[in-house]
């Protein structure tokens, strides 16, 4: 039988905060999945805070635990999700893991933030960009890059919508039908960002295959949204596939409700400036105590057609 609604997850752990895993699997969990997880990296904490301590996978130590999985017959997945990837020889061996995945259901749905910078930065090493671009974008159904990793895909600047939906097509063509743009930021707007989506599937009826959704933008500073973000557009079009723009709406909503949350939670600290463990720390999701929020947002953001 198909495996539905049976997540693996490959992202960054850390042991206090929430990014990557630790933003994924609590709210992948809570929408009824069933999750596994390996962790790409383990980390004290995130890379905002002061110092960092911990270790990086690489694709040697990955493919030895899938080698022990598929000995069990263990390999049976209705998605897999990546997220920060720390080294080449890790993504390359995931390219692997999506072929071999797919013998065992060719209908896996691979859901990929490539996650390689922001604002003009990359924050990943250098050579793992030719690996997304080549590779990486042929396997994934959806992905989830922001402005500067779609720029990084295509090989192209994006400073208007048109270019943004160029770069959409452009994905398409090479592989992934769903591509949401999960931040982007139009030349001189400073109020408000975007998050641009295109999909190749047949939507319901009158529904739009290109759209936009236009979020006021917070003075505060958060960490794993990006994280956040992905799996709710995973768990939001898996309930309605053929309705991306009652997809984006849920995720937006969701996300905005927690960031809320947090915004209230952390004080001060959620506009502050300085770089500080405290700051960083006051700034975590606060995913735990506001868990309602992951099951059921008001949608307040409507997306418009493009
Ligand atoms: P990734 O790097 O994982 O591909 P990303 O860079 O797009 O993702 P973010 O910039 O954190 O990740 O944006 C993801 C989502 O988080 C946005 O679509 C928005 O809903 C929300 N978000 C993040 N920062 C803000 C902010 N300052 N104000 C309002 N919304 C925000
Ligand atoms: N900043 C650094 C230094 C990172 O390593 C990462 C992700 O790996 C991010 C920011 C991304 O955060 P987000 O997904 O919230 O955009
Ligand atoms: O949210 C992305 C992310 C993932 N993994 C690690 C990080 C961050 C952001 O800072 O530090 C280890």
């Amino acid at each position: 039988a198909e495996p539905r609604k049976r997540v693996l997850s490959i992202q960054s752990h850390v042991v206090h905060g929430y990014v990557g895993n630790r933003c994924a699997v609590f709210p992948l969990q809570l929408l009824g999945y069933e999750v596994d997880f390996i962790n790409s990296v383990q980390f004290s904490n995130h890379t905002g805070y002061p110092q960092v301590k911990g270790s990086v996978m690489d694709g040697e130590q990955l493919w030895d635990i899938i080698e022990g999985m598929k000995a069990n017959g263990l390999l049976e997945y209705s998605h897999l999700v990546t997220g920060y990837i720390g080294s080449a020889s890790l993504l390359q061996t995931i390219k692997r893991l999506v072929e071999l995945l797919r013998e065992h259901n060719p209908n896996l749905m691979y859901v990929s933030d490539p996650v390689m910078g922001d604002h003009g930065k990359l924050y990943v090493k250098p050579e793992l960009v030719p690996c997304y671009k080549e590779d990486i974008v042929r396997l994934a159904s959806i992905m989830t890059p922001n402005q500067f990793e779609a720029e990084q895909l295509v090989g192209q600047c994006i400073t208007t919508e048109e270019d943004a939906l160029a770069a959409c097509q452009t994905l398409h063509d090479r592989g992934p039908s769903t591509v949401v743009m999960t931040s982007f930021h139009p030349e001189g707007v400073e109020d408000h960002l975007l998050v641009i989506a295109s999909t190749t599937v047949p939507q319901d009826d009158g529904l739009p295959s290109r759209l936009r959704l236009k979020i006021p933008r917070s003075g505060a500073y958060f960490t794993g949204t990006g994280d956040l973000m992905t799996v709710l557009l995973l768990a939001a079009l898996d309930r309605q596939p053929r309705n991306l723009k009652g997809a984006v709406e849920k995720a937006v909503a969701t996300l905005q409700a927690m960031l809320q949350a947090t915004v209230k939670a952390a004080g001060q600290s959620a506009f502050a400036a300085e770089r500080t463990a405290k700051v960083a720390r006051d700034r975590e999701l606060r995913l735990i105590e506001n868990q309602h929020l992951l099951k059921d947002a008001p949608v307040q953001l409507f997306a418009e057609a493009l």
